[in-house]
């Protein structure tokens, strides 16, 4: 399928989804958000495609955030559906069942930010700025990142970002706890490639199951959490992958998953 708006190329077993409306800073519009939702589809349902990388076309910018002229037309009822749209695609994004990465490759702003922070990992260039600056537009984050945030860095870092509105370096994004990790810009897309192959050679209902673990758990109380990684691990364990994985490692040889 072609898109508007995003390139999808395939690597492997890696697929890279990439914003490309560079003359406005790859910012989301509702046609964006939408085809988006349908990429998710089908690399949800493509069993070959085990991690999926998000990063931004040109030089400068990962995502720059919503679209603002879109936003200037909003109406109450309209600003309220197009965030729980978007709330709705980034939530499936993050239930993906498959390890995504944002390889921030320039400004993630806003709604880049806060999609950024809907993926299992962050990697960013060395020259890449982040923030949630709607404040400035005297908006506040409406694709979920006020909860994200919130949850990975604390309430009170959280809302340093959310109420000035500063952009802060890939640097100090990794200090405060939200970025994985910072990699120099001209090795982003290798580097970023690298760890996706890292990934895709895990037995994939074990990576599925980890992700549901630590996902569900964190809505979860401490025993509650426990009870359901608990059922998560006795599923894994009827896996052929389980018994592929244990046995190579008493054979002392490189296990090969098949994902059943
Ligand atoms: N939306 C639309 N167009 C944008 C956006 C954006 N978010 N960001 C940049 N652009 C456009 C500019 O208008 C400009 O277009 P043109 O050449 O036609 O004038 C082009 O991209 C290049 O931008 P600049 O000339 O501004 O580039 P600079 O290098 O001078 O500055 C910045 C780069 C600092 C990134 C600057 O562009 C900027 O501040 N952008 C806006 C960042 C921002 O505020 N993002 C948050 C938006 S609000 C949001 O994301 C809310 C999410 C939740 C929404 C829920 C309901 C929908």
């Amino acid at each position: 399928m072609t898109y508007t708006h995003l390139l999808v190329e395939r690597s492997g077993p890696a697929c890279t989804i990439t914003f490309n409306r560079p003359a406005a800073l790859n910012a989301l519009n509702a046609e964006t958000i939408g085809e988006l939702s349908s990429v998710l589809d089908d690399v949800a349902a493509d069993a070959a495609v085990r991690v999926v990388i998000f990063t931004g076309a040109g030089e400068k910018a990962f995502v720059a955030g919503a679209d603002i002229k879109e936003l200037a037309q909003q109406t109450p009822i309209s600003g309220r559906e197009m965030a729980r749209r978007g709330q709705q695609v980034f939530l499936r994004l993050e239930r993906l069942g498959k390890p995504t990465i944002a390889a921030i490759n320039g400004f993630a702003l806003g709604g880049g930010c806060e999609l950024a922070l809907a993926c299992t990992f962050r990697i960013a260039a060395d020259t890449a700025k982040l923030g949630q600056p709607e404040i400035n537009l005297g908006i506040i984050p409406g694709y979920g990142g006020s909860q994200r945030l919130a949850r990975l860095i604390g309430p009170d870092r959280a809302l340093d970002l959310i109420l000035t509105g500063r952009m802060v370096t890939a640097d100090e994004a990794f200090r405060l706890g939200f970025v994985t990790r910072v990699v120099p810009a001209a090795s982003l897309a290798e580097d970023v490639q690298k760890f996706a192959g890292e990934l895709a050679g895990k037995a994939p209902l074990a990576v599925r199951y980890a992700l549901a673990a630590v996902n569900d758990g964190l809505d979860l109380t401490l025993p509650q959490g426990c009870e359901h990684e608990a059922t998560l691990f006795g599923l894994v364990s009827s896996t052929d992958d389980m018994r592929e994985g244990t046995r190579a490692f008493v054979e002392k040889r490189k296990a090969e998953f098949k994902g059943q």
